[in-house]
């Protein structure tokens, strides 16, 4: 086998406020209970569970918008996650943040791209989901929170109140690649188009294949010698495979479709962090969501069915 053995570390984030829907705080235990640890020991790996995290204490805050859900604990959750991200990008593990609706990635994300840059490395992120959370605290008309986060990573305005300052290291834009969406707001669309955001949809996927809209992007970090982050919605999937998603969309990636990624993504070497998100196990049919996830984790750390020589993207 020719898998790196890495150091993985487990930070549980039970965001649950940036969702429609309540239950995504029961996703970590989920993975837990599916044997996530377990199955990345079996491929060799070290992992350590740090447990969950809780969010951070926020003074009084008055929401940009009336209609924004929960604006105080995404404010708690984003400075929380973003110190412990911020800590662990600059060392040497690998981690993953165990969600927790999408909402989470503001804070994950952002930690990640300011220990890069302390770093001095690029941060790139391939963001797999169904839609482009690309709305900002105005755009946004159904107020959930989980909908901003990429515009939000990406230097959007009207989000000081996050970490209590404007962002500092934030996402180019072109350094994002958005893959699986199909379900895209009309002010969110106006917004990728004149941000530049790399933006896949299934209708793409179709037409090319999804080993060959991944390709281009890894040899792009390769070459900028970035570092990649991913972030997982579980309706990046097809609903039929993963039912355990509050905001399921048909036509999503199938089970190959979306091995092959992971695949990929291993062979690439250059994923250096990862979000698991959205997974609402309230949701699940006997846990079958939760154990395709983590299924699919183990195939971004080198499970293969059969050994060949790695070959490199
Ligand atoms: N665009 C919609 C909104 O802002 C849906 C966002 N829902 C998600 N994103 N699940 O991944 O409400
Ligand atoms: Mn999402
Ligand atoms: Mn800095
Ligand atoms: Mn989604």
């Amino acid at each position: 086998m020719n898998v790196v053995e890495k150091q993985i570390v487990l930070v549980g984030a039970p965001v649950d406020e940036g969702a429609g829907q309540r239950g995504c705080l029961m996703g970590p235990d989920a993975y837990r209970t599916a044997g996530l640890q377990e199955t990345l020991q079996e491929l060799g790996h070290s992992v350590v569970d740090h447990g969950n995290l809780s969010p951070a204490e926020v003074g009084s805050l008055t929401p940009p918008n009336r209609i924004l859900r929960n604006y105080r604990a995404y404010v708690a959750w984003t400075r929380a996650l973003h110190q412990k991200a911020a800590e662990l990008g600059e060392g040497p593990g690998f981690p993953i943040y165990l969600g927790g609706d999408h909402a989470m990635a503001a804070g994950t994300v952002s930690g990640q791209a300011r220990a890069a840059a302390a770093l001095g490395r690029p941060l790139f992120v391939l963001w797999l989901d169904a839609h482009s959370d690309f709305h900002t605290l105005d755009s946004t008309a159904s107020g959930n929170l989980h909908g901003t986060p990429l515009a939000f990573l990406c230097g959007l305005p009207g989000f000081d109140d996050l970490l209590g300052s404007p962002l500092e290291h934030t996402l180019k834009p072109q350094n994002v690649e958005i893959l699986g969406v199909r379900s895209i707001d009309d002010a969110e669309r106006n917004l990728l188009v004149s941000h530049g955001v790399g933006v896949s949809d299934m209708r793409r996927i179709d037409e090319e294949g999804i080993g060959t809209l991944l390709k281009p992007f890894l040899e792009r970090v390769r070459a900028e010698n970035g570092l990649l982050h991913v972030s997982l919605d579980v309706d990046f999937l097809d609903p039929s495979i993963a039912p355990a998603v509050g905001t399921t969309v048909p036509g999503g990636a199938t089970f190959r479709e979306a091995h092959l990624v992971m695949e990929m993504l291993h062979d690439s070497g250059l994923v250096t962090s990862l979000d698991l998100v959205e997974l609402n196990p309230f949701l699940d049919e006997r846990g079958k969501t939760a154990r395709l996830m983590v299924e699919l984790t183990g195939s971004l750390f080198g499970r293969r069915v059969f050994d060949r020589p790695t070959r490199s993207f």
